[in-house]
């Protein structure tokens, strides 16, 4: 089984390979042997392009004997490992991560110098792993960089799309799709050619009898499609841990296109078969918070989970231990409803192909999943049609079916007297086509449910889940609030905050546990803290700056308050709420007298946001806003008192350039609809304030900062139902300011008033749904607020300061500490160095 090498033969072991580069010159070395024979480039061809690829290849290869060892410690340790399955993984670029988690980025820097290129050139060749949409995916990725730089036993379980997420163009003011190919080069993925699933579709069931009168299940027939896994090294900070993200790519079970045909001169239905096999893992959907219930979506979603699962259980089997053990071996957290399906899979290897019993199968499958819960919007909520997947899975339904039934059975048994409960709790929506509900299974597939922030958390309990509350008891839910990670989003975006916060705590242990930034408050009326803080800012203000003035051609003044609002765009996030306010202000500033103007702060408002293809209401917020810009910035007579800029494809990439650079940022969601939000965290570890509302996490930031340290406004989500339902059966008075505005967007000031009549109307008409109208003018007020404030310099640095010094709550690594000790019950394990 094991390669032996010769005696005398030396074995690259991670233990025995010094820090990767000791001196410049080392790491020159490594990077030139890989341009000019990885790469067969010639050094005097050697472009941005070859330079990062030298480099990339030279962490690359530190970093596998890292990945080695620690898989090697896992499998030998023989103890619980932790499986994190998600459909996104919005991971970013990998490669200057990967040089500061070693400590080895300025060794690099120098050595590129004097290669003649500059590291932030190099950096950028890099294509942004995006294989996600928003909050969600990029949770999934720091989650990774938390678990590896806590030395937990892990594995993500992906897709490898071939597009991650599309490309966003503004084009006249309008979005534009390009797909996103981001494979043409990719060193950070390494393809296992001894590692192929094949995964069933379609086909029919077979109730059969053994001779000793056994009852069995088989599913025949359908089709085959292979997954191929590719295995992404997911390095940890300052530890020798490397864990796997596994990512499954689709091919056709065959291999090949078929040859029959092909030679009888049907070339295009010989690939067909490839080609359907290949689109299973060819694209990212680009829906955030919405579900659309397309048969190609289940089918990706069952080909990974089974993929995956295929891999667990292979795994697990080779420890010989019994099926009981299995839930103290692995724990399976499902990100999301998207791989719920993996609860009946299980069920279905048990079952059917292990011969356990139903019910000892079933106990162990309970116990193995958990279950996070990241939105409460009906929408958002997936349910899958029961055609479809009696067609697409039909196994999985009866299993479905059966999980049903016994928890309707328990059900009527604890609850006699409740006549309604069982169709209200059914996984199995009555509707016509009836419908699979894959939060209930998911709810009822798992040992704990979690929210993502505590108000969401208390919310699932009691509107979508407040039935299952009474039947499986509270503990059965639980609250892990969100988080960050301090490496990537302060140490890589912020590198000189990083550096001062280092030099006042003696050191960067804060990045292990940020907790240590409290520190911080010691220095706060430090003279000379003060003044490199605010230059830290000043700065990555200027590199925005130089961003928006080459990709928008527009001035912006960096003195000037940056006003940041960037996620994806959706009615709940409430982008027009701000697009609205900053009409109110251009129009104010257009009556101001010179003496006023001159008191105001001048602003720069910053957005940034894809919108889903078919979202028709988000894209015309977009345009809006790059109507605005275009008034607004070309009007002389507003100067730099106002700048209204889109930013064109917010990414991970770009989020590390603006998240340091804001002094306000906006998380203005309605109450009650943002489930946690991360950015708003990002924004704050890196020392811009917040206008927000009470909703996700920014309750928990006001309380770990205080309240004198944020902009809160708005209506409570306890009230939205009532105004909700006011709005629908009584009759409401738009807010006289936003009327004001309403009236310069209907009269032509921004284009084409048709454009917008359609986004109006839902606030002057349709209800308000997100109670724009019921905010804006506490909204407006709190941006005065903010504008005073801003204008005294001090007291702004007092708040910028004292609220990173308490920010330690939100990094992830809190949060997988907590998931680990409440949900997942592991223990770190540190990899062993060699001879040990
Ligand atoms: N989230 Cl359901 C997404 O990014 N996509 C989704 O499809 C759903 C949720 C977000 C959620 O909106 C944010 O409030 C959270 O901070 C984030 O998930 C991570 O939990």
């Amino acid at each position: 089984e094991h390669c032996r090498p010769a005696a005398g033969v030396p074995v690259l072991t991670a233990s025995q390979t010094p820090k990767p580069f000791s001196t410049p010159e080392d790491f020159e070395k490594e990077a030139v042997r890989h341009i000019e024979t990885t790469l067969a480039r010639s050094l005097y061809n050697c472009d941005e392009g070859a330079a990062y690829a030298g480099t990339a290849l030279a962490f690359r290869d530190r970093l596998v004997l890292d990945w080695n060892k620690t898989q090697q410690t896992q499998t030998f340790a023989d103890q619980k490992r932790v499986y994190y399955l998600s459909l996104e993984f919005l991971m970013g670029r990998a490669l200057d991560n990967a040089m500061l988690n070693v400590e080895q980025k300025d060794v690099a820097a120098k050595g590129l110098s004097d290669l003649g290129f500059r590291m932030e050139d190099i950096i950028s060749q890099e294509h942004d792993a995006a294989l996600g949409n928003g909050g969600l995916g990029r949770l999934a990725a720091c989650f990774l960089d938390s678990l590896a730089s806590l030395n937990y036993p892990a594995w993500g379980y992906g897709l490898r799309y071939r597009y991650g997420i599309f490309k966003q163009e503004i084009v006249d003011g309008y979005q534009v799709e390009v797909p996103d190919y981001w494979l043409d080069f990719n060193p950070w993925e390494f393809q296992r050619h001894d590692i192929n699933v094949d995964v069933q579709f379609y086909g029919s069931i077979n109730h059969w009898q053994d001779d000793e009168g056994k009852q069995h299940v088989s599913w025949e027939g359908g089709e085959i499609v292979k997954a191929v896994a590719f295995d992404v090294p997911i390095p940890g900070y300052k530890t020798p841990t490397c864990n796997n993200l596994r990512l499954w790519g689709s091919k056709a079970a065959s291999g090949e296109f078929d040859f029959q045909k092909f030679n009888s001169g049907e070339y295009e239905s010989s690939v067909a078969d490839q080609q359907r096999a290949e689109t299973i893992s060819a694209v990212l959907y680009p829906n955030d918070n919405l579900e659309r219930g397309k048969e190609l979506r289940l089918k990706q979603q069952y080909f990974w989970c089974a993929a995956s699962l295929y891999d667990i259980v292979r795994r697990f089997k080779k420890t010989k231990r019994a099926w009981k053990d299995f839930p103290n071996q692995v724990a399976i957290q499902l990100n999301d409803t998207h791989p719920t399906l993996a609860i009946p899979e299980l069920q279905r290897i048990l079952v059917d192909i292990e011969g356990l019993e139903w019910d000892d199968a079933w106990s162990i499958v309970s116990k193995t999943f958990g279950y996070t819960n990241h939105t409460v919007l009906p929408e958002a909520l997936e349910k899958w049609s029961v055609p479809l997947m009696q067609h697409l899975l039909p196994r999985h339904l009866q299993i479905i079916y059966e999980i049903n039934f016994q928890f309707l059975q328990f059900v009527e048994r604890n609850f006699p007297k409740e006549r309604d409960i069982l169709g209200r709790v059914s996984i199995i929506e009555e509707s016509q086509p009836k419908m699979v509900r894959m939060a209930y299974l998911a709810l009822i597939g798992s040992h704990k449910v979690n929210g993502v922030a505590e108000l969401h958390s208390d919310l699932i309990k009691t509107t979508i889940f407040k039935d299952f509350v009474k039947i499986f008891g509270p503990d059965k839910f639980t609250n892990v609030t969100n988080g960050i990670t301090p490496r990537r989003w302060l140490h890589q975006a912020n590198p000189r905050l990083s550096e001062l916060i280092a030099s006042k705590l003696g050191g960067f242990g804060f990045l292990k546990d940020l907790t240590l930034l409290s520190k911080l408050e010691e220095f706060v009326d430090d003279k000379e803290f003060r003044k490199e803080f605010r230059e830290i800012k000043y700065a990555n203000k200027v590199r925005l700056a130089k961003h928006i003035q080459e990709h928008n051609e527009v001035t912006v003044n960096p003195a000037a308050l940056f006003d940041i609002q960037v996620k994806r765009m959706h009615e709940y996030k409430r982008q027009q709420l701000n697009i609205f306010g900053v009409i109110h202000r251009y129009l104010e500033i257009k009556k101001m007298s010179a003496e006023d103007r001159k008191k105001l702060a001048p602003r720069v408002s910053i957005f940034g946001g894809k919108a889903a293809p078919g979202y028709w209401m988000a894209k015309t917020i977009i345009h809006l806003i790059n109507q605005v810009g275009k008034v607004v910035n070309n009007d002389k007579d507003v100067g730099d008192l106002l700048k209204v800029i889109f930013l064109e494809d917010y990414n991970v990439s770009k989020a590390e350039i603006i998240c340091p650079a804001s002094d306000i940022s906006e998380h203005i969601s309605t109450a009650g609809t943002e489930a946690s939000g991360t950015s708003n965290m990002k924004f704050v570890l890196n020392g811009g304030l917040i206008i927000g509302t009470c909703d996700g996490a920014n309750i928990e930031i006001t309380r770990e900062i205080g309240e004198q340290n944020i902009f809160l406004f708005g209506n409570l989500a306890e009230d939205v139902e009532d105004l909700r339902h006011a709005h629908l059966y009584e009759k409401y008075e738009l807010d006289p300011q936003l009327s004001a505005v309403f009236d310069s967007i209907s009269s032509g000031t921004f284009g084409d008033k048709e454009s917008f009549s359609a986004l109006l109307n839902g606030i002057i008409e349709h209800g308000d749904y997100y109670l724009v109208s019921d905010d804006f003018a506490s909204y407006v007020d709190t941006q005065t607020l903010i504008d005073e404030s801003f204008k005294n310099t001090e007291e702004w640095t007092t708040k910028m300061i004292t609220s990173v010094a308490r920010m330690g709550f939100f990094s992830s690594d809190r949060c997988i500490d907590e998931y680990a000790e409440a949900i997942w019950n592991v223990e770190p394990l540190v990899p062993k160095s060699d001879g040990e």
